[in-house]
């Protein structure tokens, strides 16, 4: 029976287990990445886990999502960074070089390879052939400790590509129309793989653009073979050397098949306030648009960036427009410098800021009030971009642009305008934007820790009876940005969980932190895919630090499910979705004897007010089990 590319990856770094879909598995990690906004965590942790020497082949420290320093949080976190990543020899790249995921493919993802990343959009790796996870920080810094990673082996999802893309139409459609048809949680529990004859007409960066959205259909990863297209990309990085062709076997059997005709599709877009709520752009209609934010690291690559250019080349941007370009990495900014083409965007009238996430984080950029902003981002929750009634759409750095002229959403095939062609490029390589570790040691090297770097909340052993009270019950799809929101005002505190506990659940309800230090000890109630989008674990530490012992909901986003364990919250769930209805505001439940069921894969949760019993679902792991007891997962390797 053939195999997968996703499985061939996996079996070439299996460590434990088998590898069938449900499976506990561990495997090999190659390389690991950090950004800073999970970073300061991930190296807290480290140092706590008191390691002599890190065990991956490659592992590099990325400065991109706090670089406002609007005060001194941001900039000491850079150099707490800075210092650990130095210690334990870990490469450090630092602010100014561009966005984690653009620069990781640049100069560090190789074909074959397995990545962990402490940000969900770590998959952006797949457009190399790689085997690229995102995960909470705490998974990432056992990675770099122990070199491995335990993980349920997903399903692979085949996406068939066949056909070619029509002019005007780009990578950003085709995640778009994917989203469409699978929605923010059709990717839970799975690899996505991409194959068909479709594939070879895809850049790297085009396939970049696609796996890296693989995190808004809540995917452990997605990825695309290593081809001719492959190695001219590594060619034009200058490393060749890296090349290898990879692909599945040509009978592989997938657990399920998508198939996609590339030609049938047309600009879409991706309306307020889901990444899957996707339609066309002729169908949404020429609304009227205030802000165009074009960037990210799903689209800043050359190329994007390069059409962009073209498309504004001799073009004024409209009055109502306020229209901003952030490049994925200095290599590319260096380049179209160079080319001219920075230029061309600078007299048309758009505002260049620096190459970091910026705006996609609400790092600055905020929209005027009840603005429509159209982003070439991935995501549009509400309130995301720092105005809670600014309406985001998602769209390509061709409508982006094109609209960006008219004022107006516009599918960039009717509007009349050149299509741009861009040329493939030779960038100017060079590394001086990374600090190496050489002859760097813990001896020799010592952490500095400014004063708003506070250590992070710890459980205790997990006790026989959990009760609480329920302090919110929340609709479906909610966000890790809902649970623990960032923005300008709330970044700098991302190694400070006191003072960001109390902005825990803010956007949903301002009154929920200080309900959680009431009544101690907390229960929050869930919908579907309950802590979807980004891996900060402080979605999970915030609230373990506001006493919540557990978590009921209707389903988990892998990430966060993760998260909640290694902090020792239990992530439970119903048996009977209905039960949900059941629970209100402030009733009190209880779970007797919980050490002695958790033996059991369904445990029974007591509502104390109405008296009525429910049967929850545990679905954990031995190893999740073990953390669970052990009140964590620090407790739990401090304990072996
Ligand atoms: C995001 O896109 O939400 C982030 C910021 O990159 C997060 C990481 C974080 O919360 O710091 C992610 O996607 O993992
Ligand atoms: Fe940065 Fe946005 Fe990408 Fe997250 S999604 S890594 S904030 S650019």
């Amino acid at each position: 029976m053939g195999k997968t590319l996703a499985y061939k990856i996996l079996e070439s770094h299996l460590v434990d287990g088998v590898i069938a879909p449900g499976n506990e598995i561990t495997i090999k990690i190659d390389q690991t990445l950090t950004q800073d906004s999970t970073g300061t965590m991930v190296y807290l942790q480290l140092e706590a886990m008191n390691v002599d020497k890190i065990q991956t082949e490659l592992s590099v420290a990325y400065i991109d999502h706090n670089t406002l320093q609007t005060g001194f949080e941001n900039a000491d976190d850079h150099e707490f960074i800075k210092s650990v990543a130095k210690r334990h020899g870990v490469l450090f790249s630092k602010p100014g070089n561009g966005i984690c995921h653009q620069l990781h493919l640049e100069n560090y993802g190789i074909p074959g390879k397995t990545l962990l990343g402490s940000d969900s959009h770590t998959p952006t790796g797949g457009g190399l052939g790689m085997i690229a996870i995102g995960a909470g920080g705490l998974d990432v810094a056992v990675a770099m400790a122990k070199g491995t990673y335990s993980m349920t082996v997903p399903k692979v999802l085949n996406v068939e590509l066949k056909g070619q893309l029509k002019p005007w139409v780009s990578a950003k459609d085709v995640i778009l129309y994917v989203l469409k048809q699978l929605t923010v949680k059709g990717g839970v529990g799975k690899i996505i793989e991409y194959t068909g004859e479709g594939v070879k007409t895809l850049s790297v960066t085009d396939r970049a653009t696609i796996t890296n959205m693989g995190a808004e259909l809540g995917a452990t990863t997605s990825l695309f073979p290593s081809d001719e297209n492959t190695r001219a990309y590594l060619a034009s990085q200058g490393r060749e050397k890296d090349y290898v062709p990879l692909s599945a076997d040509n009978d592989a059997v997938f657990d399920d098949v998508l198939s996609v005709d590339l030609s049938s599709l047309t600009p879409l877009a991706a309306m307020p306030h889901s990444p899957d709520n996707v339609d066309t752009i002729q169908n949404i209609g020429p609304i009227k648009v205030n802000q165009v934010a074009i960037g990210s690291c799903t689209n800043s690559s050359y190329t994007d960036l390069m059409k962009v250019a073209k498309i504004l080349q001799g073009k004024k941007v409209h009055p109502n427009i306020s229209l901003v370009i952030s490049p994925g990495s200095s290599r590319i900014l260096s380049k179209l410098a160079e080319n001219g083409a920075l230029a061309s965007m600078i007299d048309s009238g758009a505002r260049i800021i620096e190459n970091a996430c910026g705006p996609c984080i609400g790092m600055g950029q905020s929209p005027k009030s009840g603005a429509v902003s159209l982003r070439t981002f991935n995501r549009n929750f509400k309130g995301r971009s720092g105005t809670l009634d600014a309406d985001v759409y998602l769209v390509s750095p061709e409508t982006a642009a094109v609209s960006a002229i008219t004022g107006v959403l516009t599918d960039g095939a009717s509007s009349g305008f050149p299509l741009p062609k861009i040329q493939p490029e030779s960038f100017n390589i060079n590394d001086n934007f990374i600090v190496y570790p050489e002859n760097a040691n813990k001896e020799n090297t010592s952490v500095e820790m400014g004063p708003n770097i506070q250590p992070f909340p710890k459980n205790t052993r997990l006790s026989d009876t959990l009760t609480g009270e329920v302090v919110l019950h929340t609709g479906d799809n909610i966000t890790t940005d809902d649970i623990m929101p960032s923005d300008s005002r709330l970044l700098p505190y991302r190694s400070n969980i006191p003072y960001l506990a109390n902005y825990c659940f803010e956007k949903i309800d301002p009154e929920f932190a200080a309900r959680c230090k009431a009544v101690k000890e907390g229960i929050i109630v869930g919908g579907d895919n309950y802590g979807q989008g980004s891996s900060r674990e402080h979605a999970a530490l915030a609230p373990l630090y506001l006493g919540i012992k557990f978590v009921l909901a209707k389903s988990f986003a892998r990430i966060h499910r993760s998260n909640l364990i290694n902090s020792g919250i239990l992530p439970l769930v119903f048996e009977k979705s209905s039960d949900y209805d059941d629970f209100k505001l402030g009733q009190k439940l209880v779970i007797d004897n919980i050490r002695e069921q958790l033996k059991n894969p369904v445990i029974v949760v007591k509502n104390v007010n109405t008296g009525k019993e429910y049967k929850v679902v545990t679905n954990f792991s031995e190893l999740e089990t073990e953390m669970i007891l052990a009140g964590g997962k620090i407790n739990q390797i401090n304990q072996q």
